[in-house]
């Protein structure tokens, strides 16, 4: 099979992946009394449309590396997780308008996920590692962590902050997408939050610029930029067939290597201005 250009794999994105959320009228949910905590509308008739988008993963090579002011002065900025900015705004900025968190996240203690004030700027968005099928119910009725006890605790604590649920589609639409322009089988987990914010980011702005998604020469195994931890998998993946994710992004990217090499930073087209 020919290997895709990079043009072929963006439209191939645009084409066959869907960024959508949960909403009150969707079995099994619509049967649930607390589905009306749900937004009205999907993700994507919300937010957005954004000119210049930032999406900072949270490898520990942003260390140093100053990008703060550049970050910021992106209309949009997406974080993954648990990074927080307070303390490393020169290297990672102060904005943040949309979290991508994963159902672990929400769940475990250690994030105090309903308590505390990291969570609390911009627009959350929250996902879990579905089963391969995708099905709303099968999903229900075994979701890897307690996504939606969580979801239903922190609307009532936080009514007016956006919080939108992604469909487990969407994370098996970017999953195929990946394993169709491999060679070799890939492993069944969804992709990492940082190819799912990326593509989420690619429906809602003219352009993205991606962080240390690519490591630059700053590349370390210092797992995150706030945590004294230490692991290559981090960078290279475990559970997420991450190396594949960045394989496809560095096939796709619209900016200089050297960029990559100096600054960790990938540019990408938002589908709007994709012509395919
Ligand atoms: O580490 P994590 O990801 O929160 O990082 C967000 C995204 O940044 C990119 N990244 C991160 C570190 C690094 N050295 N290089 C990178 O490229 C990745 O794209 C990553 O997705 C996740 O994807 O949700 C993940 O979440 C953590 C963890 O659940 C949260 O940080 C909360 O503690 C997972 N770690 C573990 O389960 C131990 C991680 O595998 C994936």
């Amino acid at each position: 099979r020919r290997k895709l250009s990079g043009h072929e794999l963006l439209c191939q994105l645009k084409d066959k992946v869907e960024v959508a959320t949960l909403t009150p009228e969707l079995p099994p949910f619509s049967s649930l009394p607390w589905a009306a905590q749900l937004p009205s509308q999907p993700l994507t008739s919300d937010l957005g449309p954004y000119r210049s988008c930032a999406v900072v993963s949270s490898a520990g090579s942003l260390r140093n590396s100053g990008l703060g002011r550049e970050i910021d002065s992106h209309e949009a900025v997406l974080r993954f997780n648990a990074a927080p900015t307070t303390g490393y705004e020169k290297d990672v900025g102060a904005k943040t308008t949309i979290r991508l968190i994963n159902s672990q996240v929400m769940a475990s203690d250690d994030h105090r996920f309903l308590s505390s004030s990291l969570y609390s700027s911009g627009a959350l968005v929250a996902w879990d590692p579905a089963p391969f099928s995708a099905d709303l119910t099968q999903w229900f009725n075994r979701t890897d962590y307690p996504i939606f006890t969580q979801y239903q605790r922190y609307r009532r604590l936080h009514p007016l902050q956006p919080f939108y649920i992604l469909h487990p589609r969407f994370e098996w639409q970017v999953w195929q997408r990946i394993q169709d322009n491999m060679a070799e089988p890939i492993q069944k987990n969804p992709p990492s939050s940082g190819l799912l914010g990326t593509v989420l980011m690619m429906s809602l702005c003219e352009v993205v610029h991606v962080y240390e998604f690519l490591p630059s020469r700053r590349k370390t195994e210092l797992c995150h930029y706030y945590q004294r931890f230490f692991d290559a998998a981090c960078t290279l993946g475990a559970y997420h067939p991450l190396l594949y994710e960045k394989n496809l992004v560095k096939r796709m990217n619209q900016g200089a290597d050297r960029d990559i090499y100096n600054h960790g930073r990938v540019t990408l087209p938002g589908f709007s201005k994709l012509n395919c």
